[in-house]
């Protein structure tokens, strides 16, 4: 009898050992949850802020299949004289332009790269838009939508870019193709660009109809946390920062 008892309190033991182990093992599980890259290794890029992206924080509207870049082309339509489609070679056999400039959200944070790629008006040179067009809709891979002015395009500081810091942009940073426009807020700097279009008016993006922020988006003066100086916060005398 003695025995059994014993018997049973160290089943009983046992048992609650094991199920300590398993709730060490649940709350590790929420611990790397918290930490998790859901996307890499995987057919889809998305919103992501772990890893090597918590030195440049990765937006996406919504996530999306990774862009192949033999399946891709540039829709170019709209308001101009030769609507077409651009394979990725037709688009860097362009004059290459390189620039460094910093990329900065409205919610926040900023970080710098190094970008390359070319010049809007050589595009413009290639498809002739009307006199009628005003700016461009850019459609992306992720369903955002985001407009810019002809002027903001062709000014001497906005690059489409095809490569960040030496490579190819990286999925998350918006391959084959995006805009800089260093004196706008990062919603204005549209990724995984699939179609362009010339358009007489303003349209209201998609970060300006679903925020408080302004359709325009050019950088106000304020605090900016770049992510390179721990988000210490600095001021910012609005425009493109170009001090740090
Ligand atoms: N296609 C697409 N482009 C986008 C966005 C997006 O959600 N989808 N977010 C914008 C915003 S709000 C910012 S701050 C920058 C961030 O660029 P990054 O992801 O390369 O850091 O992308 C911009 N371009
Ligand atoms: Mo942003």
């Amino acid at each position: 009898m003695k025995n059994r008892l014993t018997r049973r309190q160290w089943l009983s033991r046992q048992l609650k050992s094991v199920a300590a182990l398993f709730t060490l093992m649940a709350f590790r599980g929420i611990a790397r949850g918290q930490d998790r890259d859901y996307f890499t290794g995987t057919d889809f890029v998305g919103k992501n802020r772990t890893g090597e992206f918590r030195n440049f924080y990765i937006n996406y509207w919504k996530p999306h299949r990774r862009i192949e870049a033999q399946e891709w082309t540039l829709e170019v339509a709209g308001l101009c004289r030769q609507p077409r489609r651009f394979s990725l070679a037709e688009l860097q056999a362009l004059p290459a332009r390189e620039q460094v400039s910093r990329l900065k959200c409205v919610e926040c944070w900023s970080a710098k790269a190094r970008w390359a790629g070319f010049r809007f008006a050589q595009l413009e040179a290639l498809v002739r838009p009307l006199e009628q067009a005003r700016g461009v809709l850019f459609h992306c891979a992720d369903e955002y939508v985001e407009y810019l002015p002809l002027e903001t395009l062709r000014h001497p500081r906005t690059l489409m870019v095809t490569h960040m810091n030496g490579s190819p942009l990286s999925d998350e940073h918006g391959f084959p193709l995006r805009v800089i426009a260093p004196m706008k807020y990062g919603y204005k700097n549209p990724k995984a660009i699939l179609r362009l279009e010339f358009v007489a008016a303003e349209v209201w993006g998609t970060w300006s109809k679903i925020g408080p922020y302004s359709a325009d988006g050019t950088i106000l003066p304020g605090t900016d946390h770049p992510l390179e100086y721990n988000k210490q916060p600095r001021r910012i005398p609005g425009g493109e920062i170009t001090h740090y």
